[in-house]
Order: structure tokens, then sequence, then C-alpha cells
């Protein structure tokens, strides 16, 4: 059985072309702008967890319908868990791609322990209750920039099991190992499991 097509609650494309490469025909999604939606929701909370349900109660409210969002961060382990949820807003008040990776760099130039891992939580609003799902990807961050594509953190980040940034691959390959391919087939394997019992 096809699965309903549902909202996905984000403003950022490069997530949703992600997202649409992992689920192919299994799920349809609208992103915010698709679904008439046009605005900015705020992510004022200090875990990816609340955030995330902030993002996707906004919209279920807003809809009336079943929807999901994801928040995402970058956590460096000699920072603490640094840039985490601020990743969208390390350096500036405005969200800087570039800006923020000067920053992460500058910030541990002379650390050699380069461990790192990025962080999706996707909050599901479903027919009245909320779900969780979560995928990690473990790896390093570079000395310098590498690649073009991607979009954020990617041309400083390895993913273990690689020797190239994310922004040296392309979309498919990055999948192999992203944390956001991980927690979209959670919510896929849930949704199918969900409208096969409902
Ligand atoms: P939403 O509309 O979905 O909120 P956003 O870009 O504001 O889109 P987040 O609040 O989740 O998304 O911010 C996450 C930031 O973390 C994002 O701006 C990037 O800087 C970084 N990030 C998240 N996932 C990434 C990935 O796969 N590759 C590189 N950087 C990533």
């Amino acid at each position: 059985m096809a699965l309903p097509s549902i909202i996905f609650a984000s403003n950022n494309l490069h997530k949703a072309n992600e997202i649409r490469a992992v689920l192919a025909d299994l799920l349809s999604i609208q992103t915010l702008k698709e679904a008439g939606i046009l605005i900015e929701i705020p992510e004022p909370h200090d875990t990816l967890e609340a955030n995330a349900s902030e993002k996707s109660g906004v919209i279920n409210k807003l809809s009336g319908k079943n929807c999901f969002s994801e928040d995402s961060g970058l956590e460096v382990e000699a920072l603490q868990g640094e840039p985490g949820v601020k990743s969208a807003r390390y350096a500036d008040n405005e969200p800087h791609y570039k800006n923020n990776i000067d920053k992460l760099l500058q910030k541990i130039k002379a650390v050699t322990d380069r461990t790192a891992r990025f962080r999706t939580v996707i909050s599901l609003q479903l027919d009245g209750q909320e779900y969780f799902f979560e995928g990690v990807c473990n790896g390093r961050i570079t000395y310098t920039e590498k690649g073009e594509e991607g979009f954020g953190y990617d041309p400083v980040f390895i993913p273990d099991g690689a020797s190239k940034t994310f922004a040296e691959m392309g979309m498919d390959e990055k999948n192999i190992y992203s944390h956001r391919k991980k927690a979209t087939e959670k919510l896929v394997t849930f949704l199918k499991d969900y409208y096969d019992k409902n």
C-alpha cells in the first residue's frame, strides 16, 4: 500500500533533497513552501529534540495535518558537543555556513583529537501523537575545507569509513553514511508498520 504524502516542516532544501533520495517512491513529502506555508519557525530550545518538536508542533497546529520535522547538529568532542543545537547560528545571529566553519576550525586549530558526530532528531506528528527518531553519523573534522557539494559543515566533516569529506561526495554517497538517512529510514519503517496496522 502507498503511504499517504506528508508535510516535511522545513525550509531547508538540502535536507528535503537528501530525504527524498532516501525515500525514493516509498513516501512523498511536501516542503513548507510546497504546502503553501511561508513561515520561519523559531528554534529557541537547547536540545535537538525540543527544537524538532517545536517545528513539527507549530506546523501541525497551523495546518491541522500530519507532518514531521528534523533538527540536526554537529557535535565536536573537543568542544564538549558544541556547536550542537547552535549549529545553524554558531558564528552569527543569522545562519551563515562559511562563518560557522571558520569559527569551528579556528576554535580547534590546535586540537589533535578531531572526533565529531552529526546527529539528527526527527519529530513526527501523526494522528495526535508525537514520535521521535534519531540518526547519528560518527566521524572527524578536517583542518581545511574540501569539496563543493552539500551544505553546512559538509566541507570539514569526514564520516568514519570514508576518506573524503561529505562535500566531496554526491548525495547518494553521502547517504551511505548520513545521520539524516539513518533517522529517515527509521521514520519510514515506523510509518509502514503504522499504516499496516491502522
Ligand atoms: P530547518 O528549516 O529544517 O530548521 P535549518 O537549516 O534551520 O532548516 P537546523 O536548524 O536543523 O536546520 O540547523 C542545522 C544546521 O546544522 C545546519 O544549518 C547546518 O549548518 C548543520 N547541519 C545539519 N545537518 C547537516 C549536514 O548533513 N551536513 C552539514 N551540515 C549540517
